[in-house]
């Protein structure tokens, strides 16, 4: 059993992984920048190391600190959170080399989802739908290219295979741009990924971001958690997410569920992970899978009773894992982002929160580090924190949704506090089912 865990991030992920070690016994290590001396799980940590000036290229990216850190400190095991180095399969591999636990999947694994093509190779073998295209990478040959987005049928898709989350894809209409779309795509993609191997995809047009979480142990045990709607996204920020997804059957979370368990046998998963689909026309396409525990990570908690965090610490300290499939889903939840940014622009808005109030009461739950007096650093992601509801249904998840945000207070900084209660209140919302390109189109964008 791990006995002390450094954190290798920071703000609300770094508090949420602090608390379930004080629940499990186990010591904790924060690593902070010189600008997050004051985070609150800094200060509740058994023991804090400042790896590095604000920049997160010189702190939370610092591997060599990082490392350094876990020796200094005796730790036996490194929680990545999510974003940072948590997908870095460099850093899985040299936090293993140098004698501690990564509390996540194997370095292989993470390189191999981390690479789309593969990933997409992966799943076709396990027998997970996928998006139709090219299977591999797209070829020099014009004609031969021309030939695979005819097969396909446009409008496609072009997507780095070292991409991911939004980054390095292309939309394409007509024969008459994909060429040069190829070559723009696969020259961003050489800058952005050192890496300008392309593929193609039918491009779905008004699909929904509908993810499976998955959990799997050493031990050839793995199931699934049910999924999560993740549609009402902007610029590929997700807003709000919720669980289970609106309108999906039994039926269909057995079968997917079914799919995606099976998938983490085949490809030998370990810990918490994520397969993301597109959904439409009632059919779930495969399109990456995540192999971290993720931000909106609450509301499958909510639902399910299960503590992830947890999970993927007993998972890493070798455990066999107790819960077994045929979980059904628990009521709804539902995620509100807290971004320190403006509603309207959504410029950041960093400074110090002068006042601070939260929500309470049944089924309300804050998952944020700020406080009264906590200055929010302009060098990091805007997210201060996130406000998830629990209710026996989603009609009432929404109206204690409506009721939790119009307690929520925060002065000295801009929120995106505003936005999200226009959301609540928005017709499609409320309707359910809404598609990924919903959000853009309700705010003008
Ligand atoms: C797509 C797609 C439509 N068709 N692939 C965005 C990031 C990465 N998860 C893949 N993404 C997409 N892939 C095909 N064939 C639309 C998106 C997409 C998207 C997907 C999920 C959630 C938000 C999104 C925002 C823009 C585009």
């Amino acid at each position: 059993m791990i006995k002390k865990l450094l954190i290798a991030n920071r703000g609300e992920i770094a508090l949420r992984i602090l608390r379930a070690c004080h629940e499990m016994g186990i010591k904790t290590v924060a690593v902070h920048s010189t600008a997050d001396r004051d985070l609150k799980h800094v200060r509740l940590a058994d023991e804090s190391v400042c790896i590095g000036p604000p920049s997160s290229m010189h702190s939370y990216l610092n591997i060599p600190a990082i490392i350094s850190a876990a020796e200094l400190t005796d730790s036996d095991a490194i929680h990545p959170g999510y974003g940072f180095l948590s997908e870095n399969a460099d850093f899985a591999e040299r936090v293993e080399s140098s004698g501690f636990t990564f509390v996540g999947p194997k370095a292989e694994t993470i390189r191999i989802m981390g690479d789309k093509i593969a990933a997409k190779e992966a799943m076709i073998k396990a027998g997970v739908p996928c998006v139709p295209g090219s299977g591999g990478a797209i070829p020099d040959d014009p004609k031969i290219c021309k030939a695979m987005a005819n097969d396909i049928g446009y409008p496609i898709m072009i997507k780095a295979t070292g991409g991911g989350g939004g980054r390095g894809m292309r939309v394409v209409h007509d024969e008459s741009d994909l060429l040069e779309s190829i070559v723009l795509t696969k020259s961003e993609a050489g800058a952005a990924f050192n890496n300008d191997v392309v593929f193609m995809e039918k491009f779905l047009e008004k699909p929904r971001h509908i993810e499976f979480q998955v959990l799997a142990d050493n031990h050839g045990n793995a199931i699934h958690l049910c999924e999560r709607d993740c549609s009402m996204q902007r610029r590929n920020q997700k807003v709000v997410e919720e669980a289970p997804a609106p309108g999906i059957t039994p039926e269909q979370r057995a079968q997917m569920g079914e799919a995606v368990s099976k998938a983490c046998i085949d490809i030998g998963y370990r810990g918490a992970g994520t397969f993301e689909f597109l959904y439409e026309d009632g059919e779930f396409y495969f399109i990456e899978m995540n192999t971290r525990i993720q931000v909106e990570h609450p509301v499958t908690e909510m639902i399910t009773g299960v503590d992830l965090i947890k999970q993927q610490l007993l998972i890493a300290s070798g455990e066999v894992l107790k819960i077994k499939q045929g979980l059904i889903p628990r009521g709804h939840s539902i995620e509100c982002r807290i971004n320190a940014e403006d509603a309207e622009t959504f410029v950041p808005s960093p400074g110090k929160v002068e006042r601070f109030h939260v929500p309470g009461g049944l089924g309300v739950r804050v998952d944020s580090h700020i406080y009264g007096g906590y200055t929010v650093p302009p060098y990091y992601d805007s997210m201060i924190g996130k406000l998830i509801v629990h209710a026996e249904d989603r009609e009432t998840a929404i109206k204690r949704m409506r009721g939790a945000l119009s307690e929520m207070v925060i002065e000295g900084i801009k929120t995106n506090i505003p936005l999200q209660r226009r959301i609540m209140e928005d017709t499609a919302f409320v309707a359910g089912g809404a598609g990924i390109d919903y959000l853009e189109k309700k705010l003008g964008l």
